[in-house]
């Protein structure tokens, strides 16, 4: 089972910060910004790439998960960057579909 699925079936102890019956939001190990947070689906997707249109209401869910986390940790205002890194090549280590939320400081654009 890979680590996002043993942290979604709680089988890893994890700050969580909201969750419903298909997403989880969790704060990184590595925070990259002052709040920086996963939401992932509790189901296995491996990642943007490998999504089907069966996983289209799933990924919108996971979305609004966002943007729920953004309100709950004060950086809705202020402004937030959503980022899915899809493959080796754009960072993605963990293939378990993520959406990093990262707010509480300026971002500079293009990414690194
Ligand atoms: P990415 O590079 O896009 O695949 O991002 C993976 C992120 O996951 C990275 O920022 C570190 C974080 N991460 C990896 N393992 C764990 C873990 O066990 N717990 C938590 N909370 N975060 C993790």
């Amino acid at each position: 089972m890979c680590i996002f699925c043993k942290i979604a079936n709680k089988e890893i102890p994890t700050k969580v910060v909201l969750e419903d019956d298909d997403w989880l939001a969790f704060h990184d190990t590595n925070p990259q910004a002052p709040t920086h947070v996963l939401v992932i689906p509790k189901r296995h997707v491996a990642g943007l790439r490998e999504a089907t249109p069966e996983d289209q209401a799933l990924l919108g869910k996971v979305l609004l998960g966002a943007q729920q986390v953004a309100q709950k940790l004060g950086i809705g205002d202020s402004g937030f960057r959503t980022v899915i890194n899809s493959g080796a090549n754009a960072g993605q280590t963990v293939f378990h579909l993520h959406v990093h939320v990262l707010g509480g400081r300026a971002m500079g654009w293009p990414p690194g």
